[in-house]
């Protein structure tokens, strides 16, 4: 052996032996949710695909609107939608799923499968077609109603505590899934050459503070008294505003190296942009565990009591004392 070099595990941990290593954090658990996790990456793989040759697709489709398959172009927020939802059913451990780019509940006809599962196959409408980092997000809850009957609305409206797992992918320079299961959040980073998610960011934590707010400051006059204080002591203290308008890269960079990210109510947007239980709740769940918080303004997002599938709140989300700061605790 090279000396020097240490061979023993040149590629480091793949995704699907973490999920299996780590099945047993639940007591009974049978491999459903690792079944539904490694269906999720399955599903991000040809997303994270169909991303990377969106432009290519585009030059294609200008030629009437065919891809290399004979098949219409379509957006790629349709596209996500349909490879997440086709892996979720398929796989069988889903009996209803929640989309964002979906009006009901969608069945799957899977009434013996034991989850549910929330979420938004594209975020980051506006900058889909410009090249710019986008997301997935997902969010999983137990059913409430008995197996094998067909699912209720109260399964799909639970409270972000009662969530068993959530996560992202974040399409950006590389692509990253990272998902927690409420012991600890843990990020995968995409080797494309190996069609593998490998361990890279073990533990994930947020620094307790930061130094990064994003915003989107053009809504400014709309914001209330108390945010716009908060706004100007970030510009007094020469914070950076850092604003993607992609949810999943903006939250994924100020969790790593600490900030705060808020979509408030707007005049726009008097209940706030973001949806409750396949975005905020997710990325709530996951920011608890790096240590960090979520909050509408004034309480914590993930003991909301949801009352509709696409409900909008207010968003406040990033390293602790940063968000307190910004609600004035
Ligand atoms: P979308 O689900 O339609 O993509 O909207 C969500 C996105 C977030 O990713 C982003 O942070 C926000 O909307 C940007 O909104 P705005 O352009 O109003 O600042
Ligand atoms: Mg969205």
């Amino acid at each position: 052996m090279a000396e020097g070099l240490d061979f023993k595990n040149p590629v480091g941990t793949t995704l699907d032996r973490f999920i299996m290593e780590n099945q047993s954090d639940f007591p009974f658990a049978t491999g459903e949710l690792s079944q539904l996790l490694r269906d999720i990456a399955f599903a991000a793989k040809i997303v994270n695909k169909e991303i990377n040759r969106a432009g290519l697709s585009d030059i294609v489709g200008a030629m009437g609107n065919k891809n290399v398959q004979g098949e219409d172009q379509q957006r790629l927020d349709v596209i996500a939608d349909f490879r997440f939802t086709q892996a979720l059913t398929q796989g069988g451990e889903v009996c209803a799923l929640v989309s964002e780019e979906v009006d009901d509940i969608i069945y799957t006809g899977q009434n013996e499968a034991k989850y549910v599962v929330a979420m938004d196959p594209l975020d980051g409408s506006s900058n889909i077609d410009v090249n710019v980092a986008i997301g997935t997000i997902f969010s999983i809850y137990r059913r409430k109603s008995a197996l094998g009957e067909k699912p209720t609305m109260e399964d799909v409206l639970q409270k972000g505590t009662e969530q068993i797992a959530a996560g992202y992918i974040l399409y950006g320079s590389s692509t990253m899934l990272v998902y927690t299961t409420g012991f600890g959040v843990n990020g995968f980073t995409y080797e494309p050459s190996l069609g593998e998610f490998f361990l890279s960011h073990p533990n994930m934590k947020t620094p307790e503070t930061g130094r990064l707010y994003s915003i989107n400051e053009g809504n400014y006059d709309d914001f209330e008294d108390q945010l716009k204080a908060y706004i100007q002591l970030c510009r007094d203290r020469k914070y950076s505003g850092r604003y993607i308008g992609s949810l999943v890269a903006d939250f994924h960079r100020n969790m790593m190296k600490g900030g705060m990210y808020v979509y408030p109510a707007t005049k726009g947007s008097p209940k706030g942009k973001l949806r409750l239980i396949y975005e905020c709740n997710a990325l709530g769940f996951i920011i608890e565990q790096a240590g960090g918080l979520a909050t509408d303004g004034k309480s914590r997002i993930l003991e909301i009591q949801p009352t509709e599938l696409h409900q909008r709140v207010p968003y406040y989300v990033g390293s602790k004392k940063m968000v307190e700061e910004s609600m004035g605790l």
